[in-house]
């Protein structure tokens, strides 16, 4: 316990409002883990699951109502309603805590309220910031015990400091019509009441190092991003790394941890995994974009997880590990899910807490949104800079999305501007993160469009303004599409591992060893730019999806004219110059 007296005057503010029974300081001991644990089984919070198979890992259900985000509910409280901007929700800050500590007041009754000091980022990182949860769930200590650095090495690095972030996080009755996500950028403040789902009551992962610090970052030249981060080591040993924003379930935890074709594992190639899911990013002494990966393990999307698409995430799970809604296998007493292998067990349970038999049964045995909380360092490709205080230095970004048409395989930008444009015109198919309908098209700026905590033009301006910083030192822009579909609705590109051909193609493209062509959109590579040594697939299929379709583009260009109104004069002007740009060349082009 700390004797920080910022944080023992906010506790004590807590322990009036909420008025649990007892509180309890979470120190990060194994001891005191494994208690958490005992204890959370001993009440049925979570399932021990086989010691043998899967040693130390558990299952939890979350209620029915509460398995994904709820944009809808999320909002940003800052003081004026403009700096909120178009793509958020807005509440009054005053109105908001008046609101939420009332649902908040007396709710920890006969409960017992956690306290967790936790580091987003290795402890010590001059990247790193600090935050306070205080819960009433053991299932979210467990988690962010997984998820983050927590515990006394936290509060000894904060001392007395002021500079950390509160987070009250109230389980309540998990009552769908009182659920609120809400950040107070300006107090460095998150409150989270009625939900107990990973994304909304996490408070390190997207409240604080997305919502919260990208206004932190905005106003310190340095950025929070929903960006994976990964090395790739050539044969020679020289390691580059990446970085890419793809939206919820769109595949960064896959790319992250990829296993390249047989050809390049026998080259010598590797991929090394910083990150799935969140960089922050800042200029470093050698002037480059320099890298860290805030958070301590991964919260991945179970479904579609197994030993072919992605090994590593799946090794990643099979200790230490806390399985969501996935399903129980009553025979081994394991976990299954949709995708796992071809097997379904007959004798089970399915997400919702109902018998399920997975051969017989037409409803699925676990949520679309299922996960899994693995530790990072059960990653067998985990980079040895993940703990490093310096973070790594970045190359490229790759921005993408789950686009049936239009977007080509791989594209590159024209320059920094023109990659913060490509950026800001991502659009992709929605996905079951969040609630809400599935395959919906929408425009999801830099994969941020949930988790951007300011005004998501002020927001554009930033990345203007970081490219200026950084000069001709700052990372190339990418754009990649995996999720091509052909007439039949089949994906037209293999994906996962063979992503790798893709990212060959923009490291040589970084160093000025690969050829492309100049198109409207920017520079796409020749067919014969991606290897497809070992793969089953013919050049004309790759020749389609690299294809720059001039009337679909020019629509694109009416429709994004169309979602820049929103930002009103908030748009930067860099931003109206590069969409005029990429009209022009569309008008000129054959
Ligand atoms: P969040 O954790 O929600 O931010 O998601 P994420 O971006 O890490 O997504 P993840 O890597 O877990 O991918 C989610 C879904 O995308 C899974 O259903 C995958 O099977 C699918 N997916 C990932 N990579 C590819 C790919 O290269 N091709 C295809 N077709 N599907 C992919
Ligand atoms: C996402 O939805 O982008 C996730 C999962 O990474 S959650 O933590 O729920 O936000
Ligand atoms: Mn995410």
């Amino acid at each position: 316990m700390t004797n920080n007296k910022s944080v023992l005057s906010w506790i004590e503010e807590m322990k009036e409002l909420v008025t649990p029974d007892n509180v309890v300081w979470v120190d990060g001991s194994a001891e005191q883990l494994a208690a958490f644990k005992a204890q959370a089984v001993s009440t049925g919070e979570m399932i021990k699951l086989n010691e043998e198979l899967l040693p130390d890992c558990y299952l939890h259900r979350t209620r029915p109502n509460d398995v994904a985000r709820v944009e809808a509910r999320t909002f940003i409280c800052c003081r004026k309603e403009e700096d909120c901007g178009p793509t958020n929700h807005w509440m009054e800050p005053q109105a908001a805590y008046k609101m939420l500590f009332d649902i908040a007041r007396g709710s920890y009754k006969g409960r017992t309220m956690y306290v967790i000091p936790y580091s987003m980022g290795p402890i010590g990182s001059p990247l790193a910031q600090i935050g306070y949860e205080v819960t009433d769930s053991l299932y979210v200590v467990l988690n962010m015990s997984i998820m983050t650095r927590v515990g006394a090495k936290v509060e000894e690095v904060l001392g007395d400091s002021e500079n950390w972030i509160k987070g009250l996080h109230c389980s309540c009755d998990i009552d769908p019509e009182k659920r609120y996500i809400t950040q107070f950028p300006e107090d460095n403040y998150i409150i989270s009441v009625n939900s107990a789902y990973g994304g909304n009551v996490l408070l390190g992962k997207k409240c604080f190092a997305l919502r919260i610090a990208s206004y932190l970052g905005k106003n310190n030249e340095w950025m929070a991003e929903h960006m994976l981060i990964l090395g790739i080591e050539n044969p020679e040993g020289e390691t580059k790394y990446v970085t890419g924003a793809f939206p919820s379930a769109c595949g960064k935890t896959n790319l992250a941890m990829l296993i390249p074709p047989k050809s390049y594992l026998d080259a010598g190639y590797k991929v090394r995994t910083v990150g799935d899911d969140i960089a922050w990013m800042r200029k470093g002494p050698d002037g480059r974009l320099w890298a860290i990966n805030p958070e301590n393990g991964f919260f991945g999307v179970a479904p579609g997880t197994n030993n072919k698409s992605n090994p590593n995430a799946l090794a990643s799970t099979r200790k230490g590990t806390i399985f969501t809604n996935v399903a129980l296998n009553l025979d081994t007493n394991t976990v299954w899910w949709e995708g796992l292998d071809k097997n379904p067990p007959e004798n089970a349970i399915d997400w919702t807490g109902e018998p399920w038999n997975g051969k017989t049964s037409d409803i699925k045995g676990a949520h679309p949104n299922s996960r899994f909380t693995a530790p990072a360092v059960n990653c067998p490709c985990i980079s040895d800079k993940f703990n490093d205080v310096s973070g790594v230095p970045i190359s490229a970004i790759i921005f993408g999305g789950r686009r049936a048409t239009t977007t080509p395989l791989v594209y590159q930008s024209r320059n920094w501007n023109n990659g913060v444009f490509v950026g800001s015109i991502m659009a992709s198919e929605t996905t079951a993160a969040a609630t809400g309908a599935v395959g919906q098209l929408r425009h999801d700026p830099m994969a941020m469009l949930p988790f951007c905590g300011y005004h998501m033009g002020d927001y554009f301006k930033h990345w203007c303004e970081m490219g200026e910083i950084l000069g001709d030192k700052a990372p190339k822009i990418f754009n990649v599409n995996w999720f091509r579909l052909d007439e039949e609705g089949n994906f037209m590109w293999p994906g996962f591992g063979d992503n790798f051909r893709v990212l060959e193609w923009i490291l040589k493209r970084c160093e000025g060893k690969a050829e492309a062509l100049e198109t409207p959109i920017g520079y796409v590579p020749r067919p014969e730019d991606i290897n497809l040594e070992g793969l089953d697939m013919d050049i004309e299929t790759l020749k389609k999806i690299l294809v720059v379709d001039k009337e679909r583009w020019t629509a694109e260009t009416e429709e994004i004219a169309n979602y820049y109104k929103i930002f009103g004069d908030k748009l930067p002007k860099e931003l109206s110059d590069e969409l005029e740009g990429l009209k022009a060349r569309l008008a000129a082009a054959e």
